[in-house]
């Protein structure tokens, strides 16, 4: 038995006032893995107090919503911060105001912190760590089917609905438990991958625009003088990250590929399948495009160069 799922269990178990946080400009995993987790402790321990704090995404008030709580809600709090890598990105900056700290990760490890930190990259998803912590420990916990829901949307977007090099056996034993719930994954999807009209134009624009280096790397550039002619916002453009992961005639090998760069709101994702490694050393010039090794089916979009410079200074890549 792991220790640290251990010791995460105890510190759950212990504490009457749970808090979950989550990172900043929050996509489906980071929700998931925050709401999912508050359900399943509410459904299973129902006497505790389970807050889930920090701002809200209208286009994913489907996984749930936020709570809205005084400060002194943090005395004698335990603190769970999901899905986030480093301090800077901590959405809701109380997080340290409990009286325990727990970080559950799936990025590579950035920033140490928290009195436990139960970080592994073997993870597809901070969804997928819960839903396989909570299986270890079936005697107190308990999931149900809104729980499974927010999981699900988590591993699902994390996956690429499954598609990414990181989905595991293990990934589709967790998925093939939440879907013993009774969710419905068709529903999960289709409000995951709706695109609003202008969002779909832009898809096209990219398609139709999208350039190649000499190294056979797929990419488009979104400015933001873009995102302002197509009234798009950058969650929406942040959905658009898979566009060109279909593109397979570029180079011979393409088609293989599950790597892709999702640079809006400081990720990129899978650029080095093998090693996971942080590349914030790379992302300070759009020339660092041209001196990426070839590698067999790496497609890429890149997003505003804006974005790319905030990723920097944040110097992490989830
Ligand atoms: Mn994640």
């Amino acid at each position: 038995m792991d220790n640290k799922k251990m010791e995460i269990i105890e510190a759950i178990k212990k504490y009457h006032t749970i808090i979950i946080h989550r990172h900043v400009n929050p996509d489906p995993d980071a929700l998931g893995s925050q709401l999912g987790l508050k359900k399943l402790l509410k459904h299973s321990c129902p006497s505790k107090e389970v807050y889930a704090v920090g701002e809200e995404v209208d286009k994913l008030l489907f996984i749930g919503d936020m709570d809205v709580i005084s400060d002194n809600k943090y005395k004698d709090a335990l603190v769970i911060v999901c899905d986030t890598a480093n301090i800077s990105r901590i959405s809701d900056s109380r997080y340290d105001h409990g009286d325990m700290l727990i970080k559950i990760d799936h990025h590579p490890e950035y920033e140490q912190f928290g009195d436990i930190s139960w970080v592994d990259p073997s993870y597809s998803s901070a969804s997928e760590m819960l839903v396989d912590l909570f299986l270890e420990f079936p005697e107190g916990f308990i999931m149900n089917k809104e729980a499974a829901k927010s999981f699900y949307a988590g591993i699902l977007s994390d996956t690429g609905n499954f598609t990414n090099g990181n989905t595991t056996p293990r990934t589709l034993n967790m998925v093939s438990h939440l879907r013993t719930y009774n969710i419905q994954p068709e529903r999960i999807h289709n409000s995951l991958n709706v695109k609003a009209k202008n969002a779909s134009r832009l898809q096209k624009d990219i398609l139709m625009s999208f350039k190649v280096t000499d190294k056979g790397v797929a990419y488009f550039i979104i400015t933001d003088e873009l995102l302002n002619m197509y009234g798009v916002d950058r969650l929406e453009a942040s959905n658009l990250v898979n566009t060109l992961s279909s593109v397979g005639t570029i180079k011979s090998g393409l088609s293989s590929s599950n790597t892709l760069l999702k640079s809006v709101s400081g990720y990129v994702h899978g650029i080095f399948p093998s090693h996971r490694s942080p590349v914030n050393s790379m992302v300070e010039d759009i020339h660092w495009l041209q001196a990426l090794p070839s590698i067999p089916g790496r497609r890429l979009i890149m997003l505003s160069k804006h974005w790319i410079k905030s990723a920097h200074n944040r110097a992490f890549m989830t």
